[in-house]
């Protein structure tokens, strides 16, 4: 866990609740149900995540999670639907993520800078992040339409580097769409040379570097702005 120091590690999504039959009363029809679709979606996930979208099959899901492949069927009509769900389900969370983070009460820059920490630890331990990224990566050799990947992240960061530069937190060369846009790609980025050469064994330590070296780029500098007699430089 030393990896992760200065990243949030708080699980941050829905882990999923293991099913215990006759321990808390009947359960309603509809959220037993639904307990099984999080937990397939879950196993599956850790499938996709291993193996990669062509190497999973319903049946490697069904010996997963310990069901028939006809109670699989019954919650995901086919392999397709199942990828469809496990990215819808990731890109789902972020909006949860970021109420959460807002909790924290932080300037919009460091909003965004736990956002990237949120995603790290992510990364790092989360079934559906990681079966998720490994989808998208593999987009041409899935047989149906994911959803567009990076679209919501760099929306979600675009709004946050407007507000800090409506708040003066941006130094003044800095245009806020641009600067998510960077700070998206570097951390994807780094994040998928760290899976490719290490098995992400060094992502928290790669993203503390992206993030130590844009973010002060990034950043208008208070001494500099607070200065009355600074010579007015444009450009
Ligand atoms: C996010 C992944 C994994 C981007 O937005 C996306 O498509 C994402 C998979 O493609 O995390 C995080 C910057």
């Amino acid at each position: 866990m030393s990896q992760n120091k200065g990243v949030v590690v708080e699980p941050l999504w829905p882990t999923p609740k293991i099913q215990r039959s006759g321990t808390a009363g009947p359960l309603l029809r509809q959220e037993r149900a639904e307990r099984t679709r999080e937990q397939i979606l879950h196993c599956a996930a850790r499938i996709f995540a291993e193996r990669g979208y062509q190497q999973t099959s319903i049946k490697d899901v069904a010996d997963e999670v310990a069901m028939t492949k006809g109670a699989v069927y019954f919650h995901f009509p086919n392999k397709q639907a199942l990828a469809i769900a496990v990215v819808d389900e990731l890109y789902s969370r972020w909006p949860v993520t970021l109420e959460a983070v807002r909790g924290k009460g932080l300037s919009p820059l460091d909003t965004v800078i736990e956002m990237f920490n949120a995603a790290t630890a992510a990364f790092l331990e989360d079934p559906i992040m990681q079966a998720g990224t490994r989808l998208q990566n593999e987009r041409d050799a899935v047989d149906v339409e994911l959803p567009p990947p990076y679209v919501d992240w760099t929306n979600l960061i675009s709004m946050l580097m407007r507000e800090a530069h409506q708040q003066g937190q941006l130094a003044q060369h800095v245009d806020p769409d641009v600067a998510a846009r960077v700070a998206v790609a570097a951390f994807f980025g780094s994040q998928h040379i760290s899976d490719n050469l290490n098995g992400r064994a060094d992502f928290a330590e790669r993203w503390r570097e992206v993030r130590d070296t844009l973010f002060p780029a990034l950043r208008a500098r208070p001494s500099l702005a607070a200065d009355p007699d600074r010579p007015v430089t444009r450009g």
